[in-house]
């Protein structure tokens, strides 16, 4: 029996559509602004939530019915999740998939029967990939779960522990490289602290800085021309992260000369843990030239973890996908859907319905966002807003023309500056206007 046996191939219908199992916005093969919707989006399937995660919570047992025909020898179990994977994918016509090394493959008894699994699973994951528009977007190694991380992984206290997570992330590399993947992230699942009073915090950082130049050196050594990301996140499951948010990932990398092969890659919960909006943490990544991939997902702002919910806020997708189209949109990055079904949608058909409702979010947040830049008045007004740059003192000001004497001779002769409105309410009745216009129906 197939696991997804009740989700049939998943259409797009149009927004009038009742029928759960289609696409009411996403469209994969509409132009919007000359690419396809697909091309644009990059949706990802993330292999631990999706395949892996049984619904477990501090407070109770798995939920999910997670069955794939009994399986229960680990191997078994790890290839018929892939099966599974595949069939999905195929399905919601998805093409790209995440994984970390222990989602994909068992841990087996040693650190060398690990690496044997993991190379097997690539095998089997490789030849299934054949003949499909299936692609790794990026791979991962999970540093974090295994008591031995309880300090942290490269940040480890122990170099023992540091030895151990160096290899781990040498075989997701590998992994990655076999399975042609456009990134590689690493998430600094342990690496941080919960007190300092027993933390040497400059010797943490130096040695987390070595593992991921020690990474690039190995993979490119390799051939690999994808990408390395950092991906930020504030706190869980150490208090505090040391990749706190996209700011101090870029001070890090600056620090340790990493900026020629790091970029970010933005989960959107992690951003509203950081005390930022998702908009916000896209904005800095692009302005300062590290835009990378998105963890497309959503936190619950009444709670303070890490809840990583299908996303469902078109407004917040239509300000990413805005932020995501003035980057350039996405070149090795993409959506991953770092998400999960709540405890109690313990059914396959709810892992088919989460999916549509993100990929639909993002689709609607896709077409707005283009009719937004086309409409003109956000960025009309920007520009006019700093238009004293343009000319006089504020043109010899962003030419570097001028100085202290020179600006204090201009201040004094010129007196009180005139100011004009930030318009915000304005600008926020022209989102809802475009948001709420009902023009999304493919034009193809
Ligand atoms: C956890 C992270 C993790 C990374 C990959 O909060 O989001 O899933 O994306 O290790
Ligand atoms: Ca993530
Ligand atoms: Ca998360």
């Amino acid at each position: 029996m197939a696991f997804f046996e009740n989700v049939p191939k998943v259409k797009y219908e149009g927004s009038e559509s009742t029928n759960p199992f289609a696409f009411k916005f996403y469209d994969a093969e509409r132009e919007v602004a000359g690419k396809k919707m697909k091309e644009h989006l990059k949706f990802a399937l993330s292999w631990w939530h999706t395949m892996v995660a049984g619904g477990r919570d501090p407070f109770g047992d798995e939920t999910m019915a997670r069955n794939y025909d009994g399986k229960t020898d680990p191997m078994e179990l790890a290839k018929a999740r892939v099966d599974a994977a595949f069939d999905f994918m195929d399905k919601l016509g998805i093409e790209y998939f995440c994984f970390h090394d222990a989602d994909l493959a068992p841990e087996g008894n040693s650190l060398q029967e690990r690496n044997d699994n993991l190379k097997e699973m690539v095998a089997y994951v490789k030849q299934k990939m054949q003949g499909t528009p299936i692609q790794l977007l990026w791979g991962t190694s999970n540093c974090f779960n295994h008591p031995r991380f309880m300090h942290g992984a490269a940040t480890s206290c122990e170099a023992d522990v540091f030895a151990w997570a160096a290899t781990q992330v040498k075989n997701a590399l590998d992994a990655t490289i076999e399975l042609g993947g456009k990134g590689y992230v690493f998430w600094g699942g342990r690496e941080g602290y919960e007190t300092l009073l027993n933390t040497n915090m400059g010797l943490e950082f130096d040695n987390y800085a070595r593992m991921l130049k020690m990474a690039v050196r190995y993979a490119r050594g390799k051939g690999y021309k994808g990408d390395f990301y950092i991906e930020p996140k504030p706190k869980e499951p150490t208090k505090h992260q040391y990749d706190f948010d996209v700011a101090t990932c870029i001070a890090f990398l600056e620090k340790y000369d990493l900026m020629d092969d790091f970029k970010i890659n933005i989960e959107a919960n992690h951003a509203t843990l950081a005390g930022h909006t998702f908009q916000h943490e896209l904005r800095l990544a692009r302005t300062f030239g590290v835009f990378g991939s998105v963890d497309a997902n959503q936190g619950d702002l009444l709670l303070g973890w890490d809840t990583d919910q299908f996303p469902s806020n078109v407004y917040d997708s239509t300000l990413a996908m805005y932020e995501i189209l003035k980057a350039g949109g996405f070149t090795n990055g993409g959506l991953n859907f770092d998400a999960k079904v709540r405890r109690a949608s313990f059914t396959p058909e709810d892992i088919a319905y989460a999916y549509i409702l993100g990929m639909d979010s993002f689709a609607f947040g896709l077409i707005k966002a283009q009719q937004l830049i086309e409409d003109g008045r956000i960025d009309d007004f920007v520009a006019k807003k700093y238009s004293s740059y343009e000319t006089g003192i504020g043109e010899k000001i962003v030419k570097d023309q001028t100085d202290f004497a020179d600006l204090e001779q201009y201040a004094l002769s010129h007196g009180e500056p005139r100011l004009s409105s930030g318009r915000q309410e304005y600008l926020e009745g022209v989102v809802n206007s475009i948001l709420l216009n009902g023009k999304f129906e493919s034009e193809r």
